[in-house]
């Protein structure tokens, strides 16, 4: 299946049904009064998350999303019927902006959370509601209004606690295999995985927390060298950043360049991005140059103040231990989170209250 994570659409509510004019004509009752019913809702079109929705694809080539309009108002005082939402399912992670203002429709993140990004318009009033004591019989009836016409940019960030970094074949893909149960594609060549996963690490606990795992970028990344850095916007809702070093593919020992490359990378997509909290991890470390390699790396990275640890993807070392510190760092930044959202409601309740 192909990746897609970033479309524009259309999308156009519907309109309302129109009310109508019309009056009663029963036996012994030849001049009855208005009975022209209302024009029923135009169906929303709503967007629902479906966290089994993995890409944009099915919306990439879609004309327009439609709804359908409301009913006609009927005689005998009879409504319309209202027209029922469309509803369109996206990934969660989805950002939804409208293109023509800029406006930020919603977020989705979290799965069946719904959103209407069109009000269907209202249906018209019959004749029925017109009348006065003046006139009894009028003829006066409304159309429906027109339901709301967007084009929205639909632009797909994943949500993951830990977003992987490293250059390609540092052993990403297979980390997130040995921790989830993600199966993404490993081999000994580079840009290996060309699109995002996602695993859920369980720590055995009851906590678990998500992982994404994406293409791996290398210097000059930002001018778009390799896949470029546009992959990097699905580790930007990632609270903690886990960024994975290990020896070139010939055995030479790159690690430090390496590192300072990428967060060079990183700083030129997102500067907030390249001051999260990020664990180093040195993978490989069964093989013995990397053992070697890695204690000098360690204490250079250490005095940069980032926290190592030595991890072998194949045998499974340190794993246990990688989970605990990023387990640990993804509850510290959510409690944080938390912490702001809570502070940001107090704020927003500072007024003067009834006393
Ligand atoms: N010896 C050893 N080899 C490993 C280890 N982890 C991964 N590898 C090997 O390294 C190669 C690359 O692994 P991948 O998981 O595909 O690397 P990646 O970082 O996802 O690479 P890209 O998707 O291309 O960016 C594969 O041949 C793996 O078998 C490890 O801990 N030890
Ligand atoms: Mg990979």
């Amino acid at each position: 299946m192909r990746f897609i994570d970033e479309v524009t659409l259309p999308v156009k509510a519907g309109d309302g049904g129109n009310g109508i004019a019309s009056f009663r004509r029963e036996r012994y009752q030849p001049r009855g009064g208005p009975c022209g019913g209302d024009g029923g809702q135009g169906g929303d079109v709503v967007f629902v998350g479906d966290r089994n929705v993995g890409t944009l694809l099915d919306l990439q080539h879609v004309p327009q999303i439609k709804a359908k309009r409301g009913g006609d108002g009927q005689s005998n005082d009879c409504h319309g019927r209202g027209a029922p939402p469309l509803v369109v399912r996206v990934p969660v992670g989805t950002m939804i902006h409208d293109e023509g203002t800029g406006e930020l429709v919603g977020d989705i993140t979290e799965d069946e959370q719904p959103l209407v990004v069109a009000t269907g318009g209202r249906g018209g009033r019959g004749n029925m509601h017109f009348a006065t004591s003046s006139n009894r019989a009028p003829r006066r009836c409304e159309a429906g209004q027109p339901g709301q016409e967007r084009r929205l940019r639909l632009e797909l960030k994943l949500l993951a606690d830990v977003g992987l970094l490293g250059l390609p074949n540092v052993g990403k893909s297979t980390l997130i295999s040995r921790l989830s149960k993600a199966k993404p594609k490993i081999a000994d060549y580079p840009f290996t995985t060309l699109v995002p996963n996602l695993g859920v690490v369980s720590l055995g606990t009851g906590a678990s927390f998500v992982v994404a795992d994406i293409p791996g970028l290398i210097k000059g990344a930002s001018e778009g060298a390799g896949l470029g850095i546009r992959f990097l916007k699905h580790v930007q809702r990632s609270a903690v950043l886990l960024h994975i070093c290990a020896l070139g593919l010939d055995g030479t020992d790159n690690m430090l360049a390496d590192f300072e490359d990428l967060s060079g990378e990183l700083k030129s997509f997102d500067q907030e991005l390249a001051r999260r909290p990020r664990l180093v991890s040195v993978n490989k470390i069964d093989v013995t140059e990397a053992r070697d390699a890695a204690q000098e790396f360690e204490r250079k990275i250490r005095a940069s103040g980032f926290d190592v640890v030595f991890i072998s993807a194949a045998t499974g070392e340190g794993l246990d231990e990688l989970k605990r510190k990023l387990e640990a760092l993804v509850r510290e930044a959510r409690s944080q989170a938390e912490q702001t959202a809570d502070e940001d409601v107090s704020e927003g309740d500072s007024g003067p209250g009834p006393a």
